[in-house]
């Protein structure tokens, strides 16, 4: 048993105490079992720790899914393949709340990571240190730097890559501060083009930088050109078989403008037997379940359910009715009961979801996979942030504002205004893995957009305008349930308003 338990710890699986006591009670090879899940979850990336349903699906060799659902397909193919879902990435069991926290461990956690996205491009080949150039800022041109590459030779630019720390509008120029873990150099953008690029920048989102001594005064830098990390162009994965997912968010049950009979026509219609619903194998639900108490000032006023457990126990009672044979996963959003700061931990430990057994309940963000299709969900905050800062976004939008953060592979880059961001070890918000839809809400906006293959999805709300948004010009458009064909990744919406 201890071995196949230091096994797993090696290779950075943790195994839960409640799987850890049923491999206990098993009369079987338990290091084998521990080695095929380690595979398993390895080959899928995932870093979740070891569950007793994992233990389940390894010890059944029938099932080749980790966490398969057991969901009656109705149209069911010889392509067996593609028929479940799996859970790649939920960050609820990686929140590590005893360990001593401190801010530059997450930092140093997204400089490493976006490195390593970086590192497919071909001019990280030429990356410096930031410590290495300052020491060769008298110089005109960088000349001795590539020693490291068969001697000196002659070179008019670099590359260095880092997180933003400052951008600075000037009357001609846009000036950059960037920082790697060795330093920081300012830079200037000067040309049309890049001042304009510079302008939809986020601070403290990392990128690299081709930069070159300025002829005028060799202690300034000018930035040659600005390098995203990016998704790649790409053709994303799709089912085999014809199948939909619904995707809504912000219920916001518990609040006077909860759209009560429209969301219960939605799921009813989700019991019809319409030639669509029959293909409906999965929901997701992308935040904001419930209102929740004292989110915003004077909140009460607008509450019709002054109590949380209440709000919570309605909405279970609603989400209830969703049919069994479709699979739900549902994140919380910054309405929902638990911490504010990102990355938050699923509610699971809401009585009244317990009972809901077709549901996946899981962390924000969360990356799953529907039928080979990745579906990275996560509820939104941080598009507040994004449409503030960067000129010509507006809550009209969001697909905008959410093509910025799979531009900057990172959930919520800026740092320090309206989404907190707790100080974890590893910076779980940083989009490790390129998703073929990205899910979220918060805007109360629905909108669908395409962005280098990636379908990305805002599904608007079950609310209606509040006065909160009255005042801040955003006019929702409640009411409507977007739906994915994960064959063709085609979507289309339907409208509960009538
Ligand atoms: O967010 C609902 C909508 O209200 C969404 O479009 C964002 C906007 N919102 C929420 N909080 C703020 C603040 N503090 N300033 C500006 N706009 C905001 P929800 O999370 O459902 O309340
Ligand atoms: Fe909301
Ligand atoms: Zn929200």
């Amino acid at each position: 048993m201890s071995v196949a338990l230091i096994y797993a710890i090696n290779r950075g699986y943790q195994v839960h105490p409640d799987a850890f006591a049923f491999l206990k009670s098993l009369d079987c090879d338990v290091e084998k079992i521990i080695r095929t899940i380690v595979e398993a979850k390895n080959k899928f990336k995932m870093k979740s720790p070891i569950l007793i349903d994992d233990i389940k699906n390894a010890i059944s060799p029938a099932v080749n899914h980790i966490n398969k659902p057991e969901i009656a397909n109705t149209n069911k193919t010889t392509e067996t393949d593609d028929d479940g879902y799996k859970i790649i990435f939920d960050p609820t069991n990686m929140i590590n709340s005893d360990e001593k926290k401190n801010f530059f461990k997450i930092f140093e956690s997204r400089y490493k990571k976006t490195l390593k996205i970086l590192s497919s491009r071909p001019e990280s080949r030429q990356l410096r240190k930031i410590k290495n150039i300052k020491e060769f800022r008298n110089k005109s041109r960088f000349n001795s730097l590539d020693k490291e590459n068969g001697g000196p030779q002659i070179i008019d630019s670099v590359f260095v890559a880092g997180l933003i720390m400052l951008k600075k509008n000037r009357m001609n120029d846009v000036e950059l501060v960037i920082d790697d873990t060795t330093g920081s150099i300012p830079a200037v953008c000067r040309t049309r083009d890049l001042i304009s690029e510079a302008s939809t920048l986020v601070l403290d989102q990392m990128l690299m930088l081709e930069i070159s001594p300025s002829k005028r005064n060799s202690n300034d830098f000018i930035v040659k050109d600005i390098i995203f990390p990016d998704i790649p162009e790409h053709v994303p994965s799709k089912s085999g078989t014809e199948s939909y997912v619904a995707l809504i968010s912000d219920l916001h049950v518990g609040s006077k403008y909860f759209m009560e009979k429209e969301f219960k026509d939605f799921v009813s219609w989700l019991s019809s037997d319409d030639d669509i619903v029959r293909k409906i194998n999965f929901v997701c639900i992308a935040g904001d379940i419930v209102d929740g108490i004292g989110i915003y000032p004077n909140q009460d006023r607008e509450l019709i359910d002054l109590n949380i457990k209440s709000q919570i126990s309605y909405a279970a009672d609603l989400l209830e009715k969703i049919p069994k044979r479709m699979h739900v996963f549902l994140i919380p959003g910054n309405h929902d009961p638990g911490r504010r700061a990102l990355p938050q931990t699923a509610l699971t430990n809401l009585r009244d979801f317990k009972s809901l057994e077709n549901f996946s309940i899981l962390g924000n963000p969360s990356f799953i996979e529907l039928n080979r299709v990745k579906l990275l969900m996560f509820h939104g905050q941080s598009l507040d942030d994004v449409i503030a800062t960067v000129p010509g976004l507006s809550y009209s939008k969001p697909v905008e504002a959410m093509k910025i953060l799979l531009r900057s592979r990172h959930l919520s880059p800026i740092y320090g205004n309206r989404t907190p961001i707790a100080p974890e070890s590893e910076d779980m918000l940083v989009i490790d893995d390129v998703p073929d839809v990205f899910h979220a809400g918060h805007v109360h906006i629905t909108q669908v957009g395409r962005y280098k293959g990636t379908l990305i999805v805002n599904s608007g709300a079950w609310q209606r305008q509040t006065k909160f948004q009255q005042t801040m010009g955003i006019n929702p458009t409640p009411g409507i349930c977007i739906l994915v064909n994960l064959a063709t990744l085609q979507s289309f919406k339907r409208d509960f308003n009538y």
